[in-house]
């Protein structure tokens, strides 16, 4: 009787409970749908963001029982290294007292170095949440004396200072849960179950830090997941909570496409070439993320400016990352570096912020930025006769000058092509002295020409493809790049070949598709010759095979345009194109 009473009781208050959600659901302002575009936009115009790496790992600042975390690699990894048992990495956490801990300061640090967006460790590999979590109590207010929550202080601090909080969650490696991954020293892995770990502590503390630390910029996911089902669950709880919020490419399985908003490349990783899809790229300051007292090898202030540069010219946005020590305070080393770089910042963002991705190559004196009619030269070596030599750019010079004295007008003259700037004798800036082309109409820009050393074969792959209607240079978290979401004729890629050696040549073309691809057709090109090549299927993710595509004939020295176009519309994806090589047929 008392059970029936008791379930009635239940089914009264969860139906009440439902009715409430519902009517407060009704009430409760549905969230705005945003576009995909929208949602990126801050993303694609911010370009600068500080990474945070803060937790108990710090207090250990790469030392264990004597044993030391190596100059190189990193010291959030200690537990794992040296595999310490979780009852005694609980243990030594329960002395994290960051009492020198200012969220005004490290904001202020971040804004003054140009940084607009904040991405603070939540919970790392070692499982330790950094804020409040219901969760668990292995958190940083009921685990140690501090009981203050650095992440709600940082989450304010942002706001007030009109920096975008970000969270980043480890939401597949824990090593203090035992169906978490990654701990195989204290937990037999046969055990293990991933769902259960998910359901019980990493989807639940994700919903916790989208529901009360306000409004996110992005959640930075690490590692990947085991299924593109748990992948999805996880987009899914970010899109229903905070659809504006960002979701990075480590949310998935390296090895498959982009399932979030942009893609991460490895750590430190820099491509080869400019992207046009979002991207970013997550660096330190030294070697390691999370502090190491031993760690000195701090990049210079000039470094972090060339690196900022190169990756904005690439497209894509910089994560810098500092590791503050367990008692709160940064580094010193790394908060001389970013005031200088916030220096330079100061003078010389509007060569940065919404840039978009720079179409001219590198150049000997350094690289570029592009804003619409204006290409921004950011000299890192000062030429030694005074003359800037920019190369490829079609487009007339309407005016060139100093970034910080529009007022001197540099002299410009062309050279059989090439766009000559006469600078001052000496650069103003050792580190990056910024002049101002200004353009008539966007940059057009001579395609990259592929030539041909004697007796070898051509490469042709995504650096060197001039891509056109949806075709995209994309690259996956294995930092493998491709070409796809290309569909119809109107899709292509080309490149601009300058033979040298006449005769017969093989073609073989590399490329992964996916089963549900095959028997599409598509064109290559070569010249006036052509041939049809048909989609064989290469297997799941990412199985990139070669295939033999025939033979053509160059019958004479010159320039050649080779292309490859989807024969057809179809409604996927042609292929995930790695790359054609064209073999000299002796
Ligand atoms: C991961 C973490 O393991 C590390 O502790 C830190 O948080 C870093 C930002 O991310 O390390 C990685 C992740 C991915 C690659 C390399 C290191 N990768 O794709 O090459």
């Amino acid at each position: 009787m008392k059970d029936l009473l008791a379930t009635l009781a239940s089914v009264v208050c969860v139906a009440g409970l439902s009715a409430g959600l519902s009517l407060h659901a009704q009430s409760e302002p549905k969230p705005t749908p945003v576009s995909a575009e929208q949602r990126i936009q801050w993303f694609r115009r911010d370009k600068f963001g500080m990474f945070i790496h803060w937790g108990p790992y710090s207090l250990l600042a790469g030392e264990w029982k004597g044993h030391r975390i190596p100059v190189g690699t990193e010291a959030e990894w200690i537990m794992e290294r040296y595999n310490i048992p979780v009852a005694e990495y609980r243990e030594m956490a329960r002395h994290l007292n960051p009492v020198k801990f200012n969220a005004d300061e490290w904001v202020s640090l971040a804004k003054a170095a140009g940084m607009k967006y904040l991405v603070i460790t939540a919970k790392h590999h070692d499982g330790f949440a950094m804020y409040h979590s219901q969760v668990t109590q292995y958190n940083i207010v009921d685990w140690t004396p501090f009981k203050r929550d650095p992440l709600k202080e940082l989450s304010e601090a942002c706001r007030k200072q009109g920096l975008r909080f970000c969270v980043y969650y480890s939401h597949r490696e824990d090593w203090a849960d035992p169906d978490g991954y990654g701990n195989t020293w204290d937990y037999d892995r046969t055990k293990k179950n991933l769902d259960r770990y998910l359901e019980r502590k990493s989807k639940p503390q994700l919903r916790e830090l989208l529901t009360n630390y306000g409004p996110l910029g992005l959640v930075w996911f690490d590692r990947g997941i085991d299924t593109q089902q748990q992948a999805e669950d996880f987009i899914k709880i970010v899109r229903t909570l905070q659809p504006r919020c960002l979701i990075n490419g480590r949310v998935a399985n390296y090895a498959q496409e982009l399932m979030g908003d942009y893609q991460d490349m490895g750590d430190n990783g820099m491509p080869p070439g400019g992207l046009d899809e979002a991207w970013e790229t997550p660096q330190t300051l030294n070697t390691t993320w999370g502090y190491s007292k031993f760690d000195q090898e701090w990049k210079t202030p000039g470094v972090v400016i060339h690196r900022l540069v190169e990756i904005v010219g690439k497209g894509g946005n910089y994560l810098l990352n500092v590791g503050p020590l367990a008692d709160g305070a940064m580094p010193e080393p790394a908060v001389a570096t970013l005031q200088k770089v916030g220096a330079w910042m100061q003078e010389n963002g509007e060569s940065i912020y919404g840039t978009s991705v720079s179409p001219l190559p590198e150049y000997p004196w350094g690289r570029t930025t592009v804003k619409g009619s204006k290409i921004y030269l950011h000299v890192f070596s000062w030429p030694a006769d005074a003359v800037l030599r920019v190369s490829g750019l079609k487009n007339e010079v309407k005016a060139a000058y100093p970034l910080l004295h529009p007022s001197q007008k540099l002299p410009v003259s062309r050279d059989n092509g090439v766009v000559l700037v006469s600078v001052p004798a000496r650069s103003p800036d050792e580190n990056d002295t910024v002049v101002v082309m200004e353009i008539a109409g966007q940059p057009i820009v001579d395609p990259p020409l592929v030539v041909q050393d004697t007796d070898s074969p051509f490469y042709l792959d995504y650096l060197t493809a001039v891509t056109a209607g949806k075709a995209v240079q994309r690259f996956n978290g294995e930092a493998d790049y491709y070409i796809s979401k290309w569909s119809g004729p109107d899709d292509s890629i080309t490149w601009h070949l300058l033979v040298s050696q006449v005769g017969n040549y093989r073609l073989r073309i590399r490329y992964a598709a996916r089963n549900e691809w095959r028997q599409a057709k598509y064109l290559v090109t070569v010249g006036p010759q052509s041939l049809t090549g048909v989609v064989t299927p290469t297997g799941e993710n990412f199985q990139y095979q070669a295939f033999e595509l025939g033979t053509i004939k160059f019958s004479k020295a010159g320039q050649y345009l080779v292309r490859i176009q989807p024969a057809a519309s179809y409604d996927h994806n042609l292929m995930y194109f790695r790359s054609l090589e064209l073999y000299p047929v002796h």
